[in-house]
């Protein structure tokens, strides 16, 4: 959006430059243009490289939904929010596992989907995962989540299996100070990612898990920047080579 705004300057720029009456310019003239035109061009580089690091880290603001139900009062929300984390990082230990920190389906549903809206398209290069573990409700982690597959989409309608995903998760029989699972992969650019749950490891009663984060590799410029961007260079080569053929 930001950079929208500066290519939108830019070309305003462009158009209050001064009338020479197209044939007399002076070289001094020439040079002070020439001038602005690189400092516009520099500050435009700027914010492109600074743009990448806006959001780096943990993807805040994650929303997910399931056709799995919810028991014992838990909610999805528990496993977006960071509630249980030793800190709001990718690396932090998750608490064992209670009703307030995590989620676990309805009764009997041990199979379903898992959708996360990221807020946003992003370029996603890791996600971290802390299963639902010794805690409870089922012992030794049994209510966590076993085999899964992995889908993104960039629109939450198209849905494609993600092929650098995990096709399983750890059982985690601990119930104090966990670590996460970190998968990292070829960065994928996603404003949606989906778990297909398939199974869990042996709980007969609900399937659940902890907390999952996933890593901002880069913000992915929207479509409509890039074009204003290409049209403002393109802009710059234009009037340029127009003032050499007036020389
Ligand atoms: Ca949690």
């Amino acid at each position: 959006m930001q950079l929208s705004r500066a290519v939108f300057a830019f070309r305003d720029l462009m158009m209050e430059s001064p009338s020479t009456g197209g044939k007399h310019m002076s070289s001094t003239h020439q040079k002070t243009i020439l001038q602005r035109h690189r400092l516009v061009v520099m500050a435009m580089l700027l914010l492109l490289a600074i743009a990448p690091n806006a959001l780096a880290d943990r993807i805040a603001g994650v929303t997910a939904t399931t056709n799995m139900g919810s028991n014992f009062g838990t909610l999805l929300a528990n496993t977006v929010n960071g509630v249980g984390l030793s800190s709001p990082s990718l690396t932090a230990t998750h608490a064992g596992t209670i009703p307030s920190n995590s989620w676990v389906s309805s009764q009997g549903v041990l199979t379903g989907q898992i959708t996360f809206n990221l807020g946003g398209l992003f370029s996603v290069n890791s996600f971290s995962f802390w299963n639902q573990n010794g805690g409870g409700p089922g012992g030794n982690g049994s209510t966590g989540i076993h085999g899964v597959q992995v889908l993104t989409s960039t629109d939450g309608v198209l849905f494609t299996p993600f092929v650098g995903g995990p096709s399983s998760f750890a059982q985690v029989p601990g119930n104090t100070n966990l670590p996460p699972e970190i998968f990292s992969f070829t960065a994928v650019s996603a404003s949606y990612f989906r778990f297909e749950v398939l199974s869990n490891w042996g709980d007969t009663a609900d399937t659940g898990f902890a907390e999952v984060g996933f890593n901002n590799a880069a913000t992915v410029p929207e479509p409509t920047t890039i074009l204003l961007l290409g049209t403002g260079l393109s802009g710059i080569a234009v009037k340029l080579r127009r003032r050499s053929k007036v020389q």
